[in-house]
């Protein structure tokens, strides 16, 4: 009897070493390491799928930019062409003060002389606008351009 309970005890003793055991190592150090591993995983899973869908919305809808100069009384080019949908961005150098103007869109942009002016819109309309300097006078001056959007 007494050789059975100290054979008990003992198994019982062990059993909750090897218990503490596989307790305090699961809780010091496989989380910690699980934690770091799915950490690394999560960023580069974020990170990789918000880099491709970046790049697929650049192809799909890629801006396009286009530099334009404004002096007296012109705008250079003066026509140009658009997708229906796809983001513009231009750049527009100006000599002297003017501005850039297209009633149909609200676009009503002063340019600073010796800066790159940048103005940026989606054409979200087909059809031809006018762009125009509202400065008074530069329009009946010539200051005037076409933008087609297709
Ligand atoms: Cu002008």
């Amino acid at each position: 009897m007494l050789m059975n309970k100290t054979i008990v005890v003992l198994v019982v003793v062990v059993l909750i070493l090897i218990v503490g055991y596989l307790l305090l190592t699961q809780t010091v150090s496989t989380p910690s390491e699980l934690e770091t591993e799915e950490m690394a995983k999560g960023i580069a899973e974020e990170g990789m799928p918000v880099e491709e869908s970046d790049t697929e919305e650049m192809s799909a809808e890629e801006v396009r930019v286009i530099s334009m100069r404004s002096g007296g009384f012109f705008f250079e080019p003066n026509v140009f062409n658009l997708k229906l949908g796809q983001p513009v961005r231009l750049e527009i150098t100006s000599q002297g003060a003017h501005t850039f103007t297209v009633d149909e869109w609200n676009i009503n942009v002063a340019l600073e002389e010796g800066e790159v002016n940048v103005i940026e819109f989606t054409p979200d309309r087909a059809g031809t606008f006018e762009f125009y300097c509202a400065v008074p006078g530069h329009r009946e001056s010539g200051q005037v351009g076409m933008i087609i959007v297709e």
